[in-house]
């Protein structure tokens, strides 16, 4: 009895098939950004959780970048957004966008702000390059993405730097 208990526990494991990554974002550009992103893979869905603190009241772009480095001061190391269809920068689901265009951020007077995103067309660790998250970065933004200036949004500087590692 207790060895079936044991191999039905194991089958529950393999089907559920979750993958749960979690990040600090480090504070850049000589701002004192803090926070954290949680990332869950689930039934071929990933799930961002962005937490951050200390921002400036307002609306900050938050994007995936292309390399995941974050070691310049102004976060510059970690390249442009990502963008392996090579499309244009835009908003996520409506005509051209870019993989990493996540969207805007709203911080409170307190300067917290907290981003959920979800979509299918991620991978945490998978072999499809177009997909696999691992190996970028996050980057929260001075200003918000005006989801048409080309290539970036026009979101100003980097405040905020994490690596998908
Ligand atoms: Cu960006
Ligand atoms: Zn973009």
């Amino acid at each position: 009895m207790k060895n079936l208990i044991l191999a039905a526990g194991t089958l529950l494991a393999v089907a559920s098939c979750t993958t749960t990554k979690t990040y600090t974002i480090l504070a850049k550009s000589g701002t004192e950004t803090q926070g954290t992103a949680k990332f869950t893979q689930k039934n071929g869905t990933v799930e961002m959780d962005l937490n951050a603190y200390r921002l400036k009241p307002g609306t900050h772009a938050v994007h995936i970048h292309e390399f995941g480095d974050c070691s310049s001061d102004d976060a510059k190391s970690a390249g442009g957004h990502w963008n392996p269809t090579k499309d244009g920068h835009g908003k996520w689901g409506t005509g051209q966008y870019h993989m990493g265009d996540i969207g805007n951020l709203i911080a409170d007077k307190n300067g917290t702000g907290r981003v959920i995103f979800k979509t299918d067309k991620w991978c945490i660790g998978c072999a499809d390059a177009s997909k696999n998250i691992i190996g970028k970065s996050i980057i929260v933004h001075a200003d918000r993405d005006d989801y048409k200036t080309q290539p970036t949004g026009n979101a100003g500087g980097r405040v905020g730097c994490l690596e998908i590692k």
